[in-house]
């Protein structure tokens, strides 16, 4: 049994319990009480640390990253959805290069900001062995698309390998799952195809669905930037919408799913949507980047949706800092009172995605996984808005402990 301790615990409990000078008690397995730090001490303790001047939190989770673009820096474009997808398009291969060393160092990044469970999006499984080999939870998302016919054979086998190798690797920490990639890049029957084996194998499925302007038009009247899209790289002339909206979302009825970006929902879509067993993921640098807008989180709250903040990829980020990612949203969303958006903001990669994740962690209590970050604030122990202040000062963990364990970040 272990014990540590700091001047502020922050539980993200369902009181959102804050533990001034608090302890939590642990094993590999679990948290086994968490309380007053002095409360706690007891004999036999394998080990026992104190951490002055810092804040522990529930260790964070990314729920959406695409590991495989890590080698991005200024490769692609931004300021336009369009151009951001054509310069996708023109690069993906030569960003896959070299993958291994940018995706090692993608995973060191995360957990130096304290994350230690992921959503990872994998359109190659170029990441299948460093993240299943990584001490960090994986929920592995196996992405498929595609549009034309002609390959439909060897995409089907293609997607079966990789979600056949991921589910060979499943243990506590990894989980296999199944993204389909857009309503704009895949055609309905390998959409079906990918739903069913969610279905039948209980997979989670995650999905970008309206993130940009383009793809709305797209939906609504086949018409836009993707004819455009169509002719220039697949050389179709005709090419027409796999989907309306709503064929699209129906698509979801008996999974569940978390829904990327979503920017440019209409009313009826939003209902659409609350009706599913669905969360949505919201990535705001990588939408400010793309798209220049913002989620709409207060509808979003009115329709009973936990606010859920991830980082996408490199591709349409400037770094997988989840703090850097939560300092984003705190003053992208200027209407909200401040202290109570960074709690929101704290839940958002805490509490609320570990609930469709489902790794038992995300919250610091009896019975969670003992998954924490600890994070130097200085004079964290004299202010009232403790909050506001770990979103606003942490920038790199102390410590990180997954499953217990005091992770080893730089030498991983
Ligand atoms: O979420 C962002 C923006 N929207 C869509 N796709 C991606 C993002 N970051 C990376 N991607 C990947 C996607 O998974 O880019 C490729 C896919 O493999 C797009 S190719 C149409
Ligand atoms: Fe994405």
């Amino acid at each position: 049994m272990k014990l540590i301790g700091a001047s502020i615990i922050i539980t993200c409990d369902n009181n959102f319990t804050i533990i001034k000078n608090g302890g939590i008690l642990f094993d590999n397995k679990k948290i086994i009480k968490v309380g007053k730090f002095d409360d706690l001490k007891k004999d036999k303790l394998e080990e026992v640390q104190f951490y002055n001047s810092c804040v522990i939190t529930p260790a964070l989770i990314n729920s959406h990253i695409h590991f495989e673009f890590s080698k991005n820096k200024s490769t692609l474009k931004y300021g336009s959805f369009g151009e951001w997808l054509n310069s996708i398009m023109d690069n993906r291969d030569n960003l896959m290069e070299d993958s291994q060393t940018y995706i090692k160092e993608a995973i060191k990044e995360s957990m130096r900001s304290g994350v230690s469970c992921v959503g990872a999006i994998s359109s190659r499984a170029i990441d299948l062995d460093l993240l299943s080999h990584s001490e960090l939870k994986v929920m592995f998302f196996n992405e498929i698309m595609g549009t034309n016919k002609d390959y439909f054979d060897s995409i089907k086998d293609d997607f079966n390998e990789r979600v056949k190798k991921s589910k060979l690797l499943e243990d506590i920490n990894f989980k296999t799952a199944i993204a389909l990639h857009s309503p704009y890049s895949l055609d309905i029957e390998l959409a079906h195809y990918a739903i069913k084996k969610a279905i039948d194998n209980k997979m989670l499925v995650s999905t970008h669905f309206l993130e940009s302007k383009e793809e709305l038009t797209w939906l609504e009247s086949s018409s836009g930037y993707f004819k455009t899209f169509f002719k220039h790289f697949f050389n179709k002339d005709n090419a027409k919408a796999n989907y309306s909206k709503e064929s699209f979302l129906e698509l979801f009825k008996k999974c569940e799913t978390l829904f990327v970006h979503c920017l440019y929902l209409n009313n009826d879509d939003w209902d659409k949507i609350s009706k599913l067993k669905a969360d949505i993921v919201s990535c705001p640098r990588s939408n400010r980047l793309l798209n220049n807008r913002y989620f709409n989180f207060l509808k979003a709250k009115d329709h009973k949706f936990p606010f859920i903040i991830a980082t996408d990829g490199k591709s349409s980020n400037n770094s997988l800092n989840m703090l850097d990612e939560a300092r984003c949203a705190l003053f992208a969303y200027e209407k909200y009172n401040i202290n109570n958006l960074a709690k929101e903001i704290l839940l958002a990669m805490t509490k609320n995605p570990a609930k469709r994740l489902k790794f038992n962690n995300g919250i610091i209590e009896r019975g969670k996984a003992s998954d924490f970050a600890i994070f130097h604030i200085e004079n964290v122990d004299s202010t009232e808005q403790i909050v506001l202040n770990f979103i606003l000062q942490a920038r790199e963990v102390k410590d990180l402990y997954i499953n217990g364990k005091r992770i080893d970040i730089e030498n991983y």
